[in-house]
């Protein structure tokens, strides 16, 4: 019995074939889930912190309403961190903040005529709630992929929230707290799921509201992001992890099958898509997961995952055909391990992060590239772009005109709003230049 099905496109018509239907994906109904978060929601807004705690109860089995971190605590996480765990979060955030210093971007003015500028003023969102999800494994690494280019971008209030541990005495996972330390965030709340999402949407207790909430979760948090959009603005809607290898027969066994398992390792709703014209290398890749996945620490986990619909190995003809195939399935991390990687690369349009050659793996982009891992998932990456700096700025359009160019315009204005049967609004530019004014 194989532990990935496989799905042979090789002889399709490609004029025809629908290759968005054709790939593995997950069945991950956020839309199903929002009946149950509504009412979390409705209770957070009305109740506050005495409906968290009724959560914090009923979901984490902690029983406790005193939902701020204390700082001491956060302190303390940071003073009993592993130092070598401390000095691989302190290289991820130091090539993170490189990579988003790098993006900020700046002001721009256009001169749209004489005496008339237009100027796209970039401005940092005031305040900012970042989920970091508890679940299968405390990811200690979204809090410095949320916070980070927050931080760049200027923000000036940043809250995190995370899940309470029954075994940390109600106070979420200590290396999350000790990253916070050490990015100097200390607005910590010890609060999970849905109701996270809506403390931070509403306020709740000493948690004020907040503009923006990003950050991963599961399926409950994309639920109650959904809901709430509008009410805060939302970074997206992050489902399970995905990757996506596209590679020929000069690809590693070997490294493929350990990137698969890396992903599927996360979530048995995670999904490890292999994309190949080589049936020789499916095959070393199948007999290599055989091999690795009874190897690791969470096989059951990685065995559902890589079962599962929303997993495998994908056969086609020729690479111009797989690139189609990833392009369409749109991956939240898409390997290119081919004789021609950065050239297969550069044809990619859909991938939420995009890693060439051999010496790239996800896992690196998890940790320590300097690229960011919270990413658009579930196809989303066709329309959707990665957390950056940029997720934490707005624009704020910037119109100065001076008399003579309003004048010079004027009669385009009245046109338009005449032509929308909205005389005022003509007639809010013909009043700055009626005769009988006094001249300004
Ligand atoms: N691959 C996950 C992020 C992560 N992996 C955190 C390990 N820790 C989603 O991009
Ligand atoms: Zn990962």
């Amino acid at each position: 019995m194989s532990l990935i099905r496989r799905i042979d496109l090789r002889g399709a018509d490609r004029a025809s074939v629908d290759y968005r239907a054709a790939v593995p994906r997950a069945e991950f109904d956020v839309e199903a889930a929002t009946h149950q978060v509504q009412p979390i929601i409705d209770a957070v807004r009305a109740r506050g912190v005495e409906a968290i705690a009724e959560f914090s109860a009923q979901f984490d089995g902690v029983d406790s309403d005193d939902i701020a971190v204390p700082r001491e605590a956060i302190d303390a996480a940071l003073a009993d961190l592993d130092p070598a765990v401390r000095a691989g979060l302190e290289e991820s955030i130091r090539r993170l903040r490189l990579t988003s210093e790098a993006e900020l971007e700046h002001d721009v003015t256009s001169q749209v005529a004489d005496g008339a500028t237009v100027t796209h003023r970039k401005v940092p969102i005031d305040r900012v709630g970042l989920y970091v999800p508890g679940g299968l494994a405390p990811l200690v690494s979204s809090v410095v992929m949320n916070v980070v280019p927050a931080q760049v971008a200027g923000v000036r209030s940043i809250a995190l929230a995370s899940p309470p541990q029954k075994n940390s005495g109600g106070l979420p996972e200590s290396t999350i707290l000790a990253a916070c330390a050490l990015l100097g965030v200390h607005e910590v709340y010890a609060v999970g799921g849905a109701q996270a999402i809506a403390m931070f949407a509403h306020g709740a207790g000493p948690c004020r509201p907040v503009d923006l909430v990003t950050g991963p979760g599961n399926i409950y948090v994309a639920a109650a992001k959904r809901l709430l959009r509008g009410v805060v603005g939302i970074d997206s809607e992050a489902g399970p992890t995905e990757i996506a290898v596209l590679a020929d027969d000069s690809a590693d066994a070997a490294f493929v099958a350990a990137d698969l398992v890396s992903q599927a390792e996360h979530d048995p709703m995670a999904a490890s898509v292999l994309v190949t014209d080589s049936l020789a290398l499916a095959d070393a890749v199948e007999a290599e997961l055989d091999k690795q996945v009874f190897a690791t620490r969470h096989t059951e986990r990685i065995l559902t995952a890589l079962g599962g619909r929303q997993s495998g190995i994908v056969l086609v003809d020729d690479m111009d055909q797989g690139v189609d195939v990833v392009d369409a399935y749109a991956a939240e991390h898409l390997e290119i391990q081919t004789r021609d990687a950065s050239a297969h690369a550069a044809r990619i349009r859909n991938a939420g992060a995009i890693f060439v050659g051999p010496w790239a793996p996800v896992s690196l982009g998890d940790y320590c590239a300097g690229s960011n891992h919270v990413l658009p998932t579930a196809g989303c990456a066709c329309h959707s772009s990665g957390l950056s700096v940029r997720a934490f700025t707005r624009s704020v359009h910037v119109v100065d005109y001076s008399r003579a160019a309003l004048a010079e315009v004027a009669g385009h204005v009245v046109t338009l709003a005449e032509a929308e049967d909205l005389p005022g609004h003509g007639q809010a530019v013909s009043v700055r230049f009626d005769s009988e004014r006094p001249a300004r």
